[in-house]
């Protein structure tokens, strides 16, 4: 479907939203998700405004977390949801056929009650991680596995993940990884993005 390292911003790492999303893209990052749950709609659409143009140019697929109209109006690539955002064949509907679809999926039943109209889900949180305290319990790689195997669509795993799972996620088969501090955190994020993808690459 697509490059399997997938970058999601976060308000809180030391630089703003649009440098991640750039530096993420020019690492070699396939996806981009802006995830800002304090933004205004207002504000997070004049970003995905700016930066789809931008996004596409490098060939990163531009997603926007949770903000159905701003997805549409911004006429980004695609939305992410989560289990609590609601019903997603609505969602579906409202986005029409063209947008890409994820979903956030926490357990093997949900998995397995996925429903149609997503395109790709992200599992997790692998681990737990200080970036979302609130998710759910960690899946590990041999829940990951199941996932992975559950759905008939691209299964991106997220939480806690760095480099170093690199060889344990394409052993679990997984399309790709999603992550926030690797690289919004790191030093150099595009750096970071770069050395995420040569990795998956070996
Ligand atoms: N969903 C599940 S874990 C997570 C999200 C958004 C955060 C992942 O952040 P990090 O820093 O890559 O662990
Ligand atoms: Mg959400």
């Amino acid at each position: 479907m697509s490059g399997p390292i997938y970058v999601i911003t976060d308000p809180g790492a030391p630089l703003d939203l649009a440098t991640q999303a750039r530096a993420a893209a020019l690492g070699g990052a396939a996806w981009v998700q802006l995830r800002d749950k304090t933004a205004s709609d207002a504000d997070l659409l004049a970003l995905a405004r700016q930066l789809l143009p931008e996004m596409r140019a490098l060939g990163a697929r531009l997603v926007i977390n949770d903000r159905v109209e701003v997805a549409i109006a911004a006429g980004a690539e695609g939305l992410h949801i989560g289990q609590g955002d609601g019903d997603v064949q609505a969602i579906r509907a409202q986005i029409g056929p063209d947008m890409i679809l994820g979903l956030s999926i926490e357990t093997l039943d949900q998995a397995r009650a996925l429903p149609p109209g997503v395109d790709y889900i992200g599992a997790g949180p692998l681990r737990a991680t200080a970036t979302k305290p609130d998710a759910a319990a960690p899946i590990g790689f041999d829940g990951l596995a199941q996932i992975t195997r559950a759905v008939s669509v691209p299964c991106y795993a997220i939480g806690g993940l760095g480099l170093a799972d690199i060889p344990a996620l394409k052993a679990a088969g997984v399309a790709g990884m999603a992550v926030v501090s690797a690289v919004t955190r790191a030093p150099d994020p595009q750096a970071a993005t770069q050395a995420l993808l040569q990795e998956w690459r070996l």
